[in-house]
């Protein structure tokens, strides 16, 4: 538990948020009473209810054996029908004004909210009741949070987040599809230990796991600001792990921790370090809305050389220990500087300084926010 504590402590700085050390956090985990949680799910693809499955530190069963007293969840219980529904109507009558509400997937509204019964109640309905009784509310994922998939045009239920029908409630957000599930842990645990939520931006989500924007620690970022993008997925580019942002990456636009935090804790498990680009899943304005292929504006980020940085490798390229460096350790301002610096390096003219050849294959130019290259 200790272990399990630091891990979920430490990196998202639930200690900073609670005055505390992690390691405080974590032995207080000891002495916490386990959170009563009661988990709904409405329209969902259950990426949460998997993404959470997947947790290792605390793993699922530490988590529901003593981390938390989880009361019913249709799709992890064995009960099912009638069994279920009188579960659910039991806890929600035993634990009235103490519970947790976890909510997993948006709301049905349009024509009363009759897209989806539950036990022969709409939808609606029963996050209304259910809401209502509970102490607080985690809305996990983009679906729960703002509506997320189902609600991308033409959004044929009406489908909401929690936060829209329950505006005074005590909802937090912790979108994400699928969400980071130590997001969610970290929210529990602090739940658990003090009966507060994490601090929150104006969009409810906590501010620990949502302050970071994907682009400024992302590990590819070196290649950003080096110039060199991705123009094709199989490309030269592409294979060597270059910057998407020409394929539509959403991270200079996207606050999240996927680029610290990489899922089933596993290295490089995530979108960007999978090749893909990020679509800024955890932002309302852009998942689902913003077309995968569209460039996003760089609003506070110097916009990328448009020609190559002069960095000398045997192939032309930035090299893996330069990349993960620069981009890890160091962070935009140090690797603007890096980069600056090799240029700086070459004397005008002079074909044979380090880096001033392009390599064969690859972009000759950088982005403009519109997605063209510059001539
Ligand atoms: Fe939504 Fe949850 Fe996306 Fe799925 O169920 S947040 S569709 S990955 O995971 O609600
Ligand atoms: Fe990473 Fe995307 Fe930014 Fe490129 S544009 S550095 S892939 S976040
Ligand atoms: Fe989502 Fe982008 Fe992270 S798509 S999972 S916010 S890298």
């Amino acid at each position: 538990m200790f272990c399990s504590g630091l891990m979920i402590a430490a990196p998202y700085g639930l200690a900073i948020t609670n005055k505390k050390t992690p390691e405080d956090v974590a032995a207080g985990l000891g002495k916490i009473t386990r959170p009563i949680v009661i988990w709904l799910n409405f329209q969902d693809c259950t990426g949460c209810t998997v993404a959470t499955l997947q947790s290792a530190h605390p793993g699922f069963a530490d988590l529901i054996l003593n981390v938390i007293s989880l009361e019913y969840h249709e799709t992890l219980m064995a009960g099912s029908g009638l069994q279920a529904r009188k579960a659910l109507e039991d806890a929600v009558r035993k634990y009235s004004g103490k519970y947790i509400l976890v909510v997993e997937g948006s709301i049905p509204t349009k024509d009363k909210g009759i897209f989806m019964m539950l036990a022969g109640r709409p939808a609606l309905e029963v996050l209304s009741d259910i809401g209502s009784k509970a102490a607080a509310i985690i809305a996990i994922g983009s679906c729960a949070s703002w509506g997320g998939i189902p609600s991308a045009v033409p959004d044929p239920t009406g489908a909401v987040g929690v936060a829209d029908l329950l505006p005074q409630h005590s909802v937090i957000n912790l979108p994400g599809c699928p969400p980071n599930p130590y997001t969610m842990l970290g929210v529990i645990l602090q739940y658990a230990a003090d009966g507060t939520f994490p601090e929150t931006d104006d969009q409810r989500r906590p501010k620990f796991a949502f302050d970071r924007n994907i682009h400024d620690q992302c590990t590819r970022r070196a290649h950003f600001d080096a110039g060199n993008f991705v123009k094709q997925y199989g490309d030269a580019g592409h294979r060597e792990g270059w910057c998407l942002y020409e394929m539509g990456c959403k991270g200079p636009d996207t606050h999240a921790g996927c680029s610290t935090r990489n899922f089933n804790d596993v290295t490089d498990v995530w979108p960007i370090g999978i090749g893909a680009p990020c679509i800024g899943c955890t932002e309302k304005s852009i998942a689902f809305k913003v077309p995968m292929f569209k460039v996003v504006e760089l609003h506070s980020i110097a916009a990328p050389p448009n020609s190559y940085a002069a960095i000398n490798t045997t192939y032309g390229k930035v090299s893996p220990l330069a990349t993960g460096l620069v981009g890890l350790g160091i962070g935009a301002a140090a690797g603007a500087g890096y980069v600056a610096s090799r240029q700086f390096s070459k004397v005008e003219g002079d074909e044979s300084a380090p880096g001033s050849k392009p390599p064969a294959e690859g972009p000759k130019s950088g982005p403009t926010p519109e997605g063209g290259a510059s001539a």
